[in-house]
């Protein structure tokens, strides 16, 4: 008889923005696809879902997409017989009933609460700490993805850099001529823009204008649309719609599924990304970056920010290092937006330097481990 796949249940709570349900879809899919589980993904707001996974049926209690179990988390929640691992999503706080029915089981689940992903030095103190329910005969586990060895690592599925390389090498026109665009110009520079709005966006846009060479935008429709508006001095923008400011070519493109949205930070020679999710994959994309950390009571995302750029920056020699802390930090609004054309120049001058450095940074990567994987042997010895 075939061994039972292993149970799963990953509970997430979409705050706000896309990162919460990205990241658990990915890894949802990447637990099904490369381990075999048994997954259930509970998500509490399926039209959130829908825009990263258009596949997504908004209505349905139950349905199954790319081999995982997509259900409603409604309230009051169905009565369930929770899985042999249960996954609460940044602590998005499992339904009562399903913890009394986690507490019930024999062995009890294997509880973990995944956090989100930090550079910081702490992180590796806190990764897999416990921390017993007060009342119910269960222990909830944390798990920190990371950028070191000794952190939960990062999502990434198998074959991501194959499939890369594969589309670089014969998907690039067709990409492109969905969004009416040919091949880049000789010295053009293709930029995707995912973005919170920024006071420091006004000042970017103007010095792409003023750019020696040319600069194509593409914008996933989202936040940022009002302030691009305000800037170019229109009423509106819609998707599809193109606006030419000097140097700058600003392109409203729809809000991509999650495997095309990778299409475009591979083709794009520097993305700028935010949250989580983009700023992993950009950095997978082995192309530049710049990121704006999701924004946090008393500049605490700071810290964050600054965590990564030492990280990031670490083998690059002192002039592009300079020059990627620079612009991140001036996007970030750590400096003033008023440098932001001397960091853009700087930023122009590195370039070729940076680049090189993109390349080989999803190598350092690497070596802090898969998530999916670090999860799946995590859960496997505590089952033992
Ligand atoms: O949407 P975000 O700002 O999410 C944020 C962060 O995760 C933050 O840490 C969290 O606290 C907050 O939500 C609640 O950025 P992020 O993390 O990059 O997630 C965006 C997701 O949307 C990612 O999976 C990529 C996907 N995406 C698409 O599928 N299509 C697109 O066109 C774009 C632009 C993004």
């Amino acid at each position: 008889m075939p061994a039972m796949r292993a149970t799963w249940d990953i509970f997430c709570n979409v705050i706000d923005n896309y990162g919460d349900i990205g990241i658990a879809w990915r890894l949802a899919r990447g637990l099904a696809r490369e381990h075999g589980l048994d997954v259930r993904l509970w998500v509490d707001d399926l039209r959130a879902f829908q825009r990263i996974w258009p596949a997504i049926a908004v209505d349905l209690d139950r349905q199954v997409c790319e081999g995982v179990a997509v259900c409603a988390w409604r309230t009051p929640f169905v009565a369930i017989e929770p899985g042999q691992v249960v996954i609460e999503a940044f602590g998005c706080a499992l339904p009562e009933s399903c913890l009394t029915a986690m507490s019930e089981r024999t062995p009890p689940p294997v509880w973990i609460n995944l956090e989100y992903l930090s550079a910081e030095a702490w992180v590796a103190g806190h990764h897999r700490l416990p921390s017993p329910h007060p009342r119910l005969p269960l222990t909830k586990y944390f798990f920190f993805p990371g950028y070191t060895p000794d952190t939960g690592g990062l999502l990434a599925e198998a074959g991501l850099a194959d499939a890369r390389a594969a589309f670089l090498e014969t998907a690039l026109p067709a990409f492109w001529r969905q969004f009416d665009l040919d091949m880049p110009a000789t010295g053009e520079l293709r930029v995707s823009l995912f973005a919170y709005e920024n006071p420091a966006l006004p000042a970017l846009l103007d010095a792409w204008a003023a750019d020696a060479r040319p600069v194509t935008c593409l914008v996933p429709e989202g936040r940022v649309i009002p302030q691009l508006a305000d800037w170019l001095g229109v009423p509106d923008l819609k998707v599809g719609d193109v606006a030419q400011r000097g140097a700058l070519r600003l392109q409203i493109v729809p809000f991509l599924d999650q495997d095309t949205y990778d299409h475009l930070l591979w083709a794009c020679h520097l993305n700028f990304v935010r949250g989580e999710d983009s700023c992993v994959r950009a950095q997978w994309a082995a192309r530049p970056l710049v990121w704006q950390a999701y924004p946090q009571h008393e500049h605490a995302h700071w810290n964050k920010l600054d965590a990564l750029l030492a990280l990031y920056t670490a083998d690059l020699d002192g002039v592009a290092a300079r020059a990627v802390s620079g612009l991140w930090r001036c996007w970030n609004g750590i400096a003033d937006a008023a440098d932001m054309a001397p960091c853009w120049a700087g930023w122009r001058a590195g370039q070729s330097a940076i680049e090189r450095h993109a390349d080989g940074w999803r190598h350092r990567l690497g070596q802090a481990g898969r998530l999916a994987d670090k999860l799946v042997e995590f859960a496997e010895n505590k089952l033992k």
